[in-house]
């Protein structure tokens, strides 16, 4: 077996010079570079999936990178994200520059975990033209140590991670069960709580993803209810995430690719490549896109749950909820939780879904979206359970909504599902979700720089540790600044490194990111 694994891995040899990173979401990188990286991860994960006794996962995708890019999502066999403990080993062997040295890696793992051969892997892969290939390159991998690579299929990252998850729970986990749990839910808590909704239209921007044929197939089932959604963007004219997508019209606040003909103040929403970030707009006559943001998804969703767990009888027994932010939250999102939903705690993690989903998990409600509209809600498992102890409407809603909510990952589908029924059961419209607080102006920059890895950060990755004796100059320019606050970090997923802004007006903002990115650059 050794030799057929060393023959394999010689297949996919890694390019000379190359050092893929284990980043913010798994691997990225241009698709021709991926190879090596995408077999080995396989190999990886059959291994896991070996030592454990369960099925993991892998997704090929680079979510709201370019087309060109494409990447590698690692799926545990809870759903989640990969271990921490296994990203270590993830970056030893994708690492390793020889197949001898590959080897190693392996047998290390092997011997590491008593695991003698590998387990099941699903796979899944976006609409990206390199992805069937990395498919094979990943069963490959799989099959290698092993282990059993189950058909690639066209799928979202999120669809993927529930697939797992419900999998090793032994309970229906196919997309047709993924659509019935999702929607199925939904429609339960709009005919019990919303009988005589209004007829609603959402103009959706699928980023040309995998996100377009998955919401259209859901989006005959919601114009029953009265939700008529229109997908824009849907592959068969733009590029993937060119213009559009959930990155493009959060952090540019401008018409996405495709929505020239849409009237100003019509509800639009946009997801990303993959399908598991979703952001709301409403197009502005200055052009403006006026956003709303996982923020104050996460605040409508706070404000929702708030109202249930107070109409139920006997509301003073207490359950813990909380939201989980990162630094590029909106500071008045953060100061509305504080003062106003005083019963719902603010956590701060590091960037990345694998550090918010674990603090959200410490809540028996655990709210976490990062500002890019990447999130979902966390039920505690004992939570739910006392739910089913008793009957009550509150208890059911509860449990409608934990079903509503892709409880593995953040996933565009829940979030649109939970903002619809979070307006019409507060009775909302758009401007009291508006009102609830102003953000305040912010701008985002990518500065290219020859090595990000010299760029280091700590305090949830507010402050630069290295290079030296920048965090002092950015502080200087915050210093200048009305309500300034600024950050730099690199970013995980693409080769560049990140510098956010807020302050008092939108020129302040500007011109602070301005000034740090160029010294940064
Ligand atoms: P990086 O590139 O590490 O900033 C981006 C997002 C993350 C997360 C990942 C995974 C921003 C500022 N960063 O990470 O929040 O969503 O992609 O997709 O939006
Ligand atoms: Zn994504």
């Amino acid at each position: 077996m050794p030799t057929d694994v060393l023959l394999q891995l010689n297949t996919y040899p890694l390019r000379e010079g190359l050092k893929p990173t284990y980043g913010t979401a798994g691997f990225r990188s241009v698709a021709d570079l991926l190879p090596s990286t995408v077999f080995r991860c396989g190999a990886l994960m059959a291994l896991r999936a070996g030592a454990l006794r369960q099925v993991t996962g892998i997704v090929i995708t680079a979510s709201h990178n370019p087309e060109q890019d494409n990447g590698v999502k690692l799926v545990d066999p809870s759903g989640n994200m990969l271990d921490s403990q296994w990203e270590n080993m993830a970056d030893a062997l994708a690492q390793a520059t020889t197949a001898e040295q590959a080897l190693r890696e392996v047998e290390l793992i092997k011997q590491t975990w008593a695991v003698g051969t590998g387990g099941t892997v699903m796979v899944a892969h976006d609409t990206r033209s390199s992805a069937l290939d990395l498919c094979k390159a990943a069963a490959a991998g799989i099959s290698a140590v092993g282990g059993t690579p189950e058909p690639a299929l066209l799928l979202t990252t999120p669809q993927l991670h529930w697939m797992v998850a419900r999998r090793n729970c032994c309970l229906p986990f196919s997309e047709v069960d993924y659509f019935q749990t999702l929607l199925g839910a939904f429609e339960q808590l709009r005919s019990s709580h919303c009988p005589s909704a209004k007829a609603q239209a959402l103009v959706v921007d699928a980023a040309n993803g995998v996100g377009a044929p998955k919401l259209a197939e859901a989006a005959g089932r919601l114009s029953d209810l009265g939700l008529n959604i229109n997908v824009i963007n849907s592959g068969t004219s733009g590029a993937l995430n060119a213009g559009c997508g959930a990155d493009f019209v959060q952090k540019e606040q401008a018409r996405p690719a495709g929505f020239e003909s849409i009237p100003s103040g019509m509800r639009c929403a946009s997801m990303d490549g993959d399908a598991d970030r979703l952001v709301y707009f409403v197009m502005r006559k200055s052009g403006h896109a006026q956003l709303f943001d996982g923020d104050r998804i996460a605040v409508l969703a706070a404000t929702l749950l708030d109202r249930i767990l107070h109409e139920r009888p006997g509301a003073d027994a207490s359950v813990r909820m909380g939201i989980v932010q990162t630094a590029y939250a909106n500071g008045s999102s953060t100061r509305y939780v504080r003062s106003r939903l005083t019963e719902c705690e603010v956590v701060m993690t590091p960037t990345g879904v694998k550090h918010l989903h674990h603090a959200a998990a410490a809540f028996d409600i655990g709210i976490y979206y990062e500002a890019n509209g990447h999130g979902t809600i966390l039920f505690k498992p004992s939570f739910l359970k006392t739910l089913t102890e008793g009957s009550g409407g509150w208890r059911t809603e509860m449990g409608l909504l934990s079903q509503v909510m892709n409880q593995a990952v953040g996933d565009a589908l829940s979030g649109l599902l939970l903002v619809e029924y979070a307006l019409c059961r507060l009775g909302w419209g758009l401007a009291q979700w508006t009102d609830l607080y102003t953000d305040l102006p912010s701008r985002q920059l990518k500065v290219a720089v020859p090595n990000r890895a010299a760029f280091t950060t700590t305090d949830a990755e507010t402050r630069l540790m290295t290079p030296r004796g920048l965090q002092c100059q950015v502080e200087a320019e915050v210093a200048k600044v009305s309500q300034g606050r600024c950050f730099v970090r690199p970013s995980g997923t693409e080769d560049v490194v990140r510098v956010y802004a807020e302050a008092e007006n939108q020129i302040a903002a500007d011109q602070l990111a301005k000034a740090v990115a160029s010294l940064v650059s």
